[in-house]
C-alpha cells in the first residue's frame, strides 16, 4: 500500500472565534505533547486565537475521556474538543482495555454533548509506529485532529 502523510488538507473553513479544547494524555509524552503542538500550531495557521485554544493534560489516555467530559463543561463552552494520546501495545491485554474503553468512551461523549470530540489516539504496535505518526515519515496526527475539529465546528456551526 502507499504511503500516505496525513498531514496534507485542502478546504479547511476559517477558524476565527472558535474555541477549541485540547485534552493531552502525559503517558508516552515523547509523542503526545509532539501531537500536541502540531495541533496548536495548525489551529493557529487557519485563524483560531491563542487565547482560544484551552490545554489541559491528564495521566494516561484511560483518562481522557474523564478530562473531556470536564471541559465540556467550560463556561463559554469550547466549539470542539480534540483529544490526544498514544497507546503502545505491550505484553499485556492492557492496550486492549484502553483502546476499547477510550474509544467508547468519547464516541458516547460526543453523542451526549452533541458536540465535536476528536480521536487523536495513536494505537500503534511499537514505538517507531508512533514516532512515524508524531512528527515522522508518516505526518502527525496532530496536524489531522486540528483540522477535523476545526472542520466539525464549522460544520456545528452551519
Ligand atoms: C497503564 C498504561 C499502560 C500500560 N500503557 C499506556 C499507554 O500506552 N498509553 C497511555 O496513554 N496510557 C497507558 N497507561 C495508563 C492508563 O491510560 C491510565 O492512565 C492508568 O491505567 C490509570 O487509570
Amino acid at each position: 500500500m502507499a504511503t500516505q502523510n496525513l498531514s496534507q488538507y485542502s478546504d479547511v473553513p476559517d477558524a476565527n472565534g472558535m474555541k477549541i479544547g485540547i485534552v493531552v494524555a502525559e503517558w508516552n509524552s515523547e509523542i503526545t505533547f509532539a501531537m500536541k503542538d502540531a495541533a496548536v500550531q495548525t489551529l493557529c495557521e487557519h485563524g483560531v486565537n491563542d487565547s482560544d485554544i484551552i490545554v489541559r493534560h491528564v495521566p494516561g489516555s484511560f483518562e481522557l475521556t474523564a478530562g473531556a467530559q470536564l471541559m465540556a463543561n467550560y463556561t463559554p463552552v469550547p466549539d470542539a474538543i480534540i483529544c490526544i494520546g498514544c497507546v503502545i501495545r505491550g505484553e499485556t491485554p492492557h492496550f486492549d482495555y484502553i483502546c476499547q474503553s477510550v474509544t467508547i468512551g468519547l464516541t458516547q461523549l460526543t453523542i451526549k454533548f452533541a458536540m465535536p470530540v476528536i480521536f487523536g489516539v495513536l494505537t500503534t504496535n511499537d514505538l517507531q509506529q508512533a514516532l512515524d505518526r508524531a512528527g515522522g515519515k508518516h505526518g502527525n496526527k496532530g496536524v489531522e485532529a486540528a483540522i477535523t475539529a476545526i472542520k466539525m465546528a464549522a460544520l456545528k456551526r452551519e
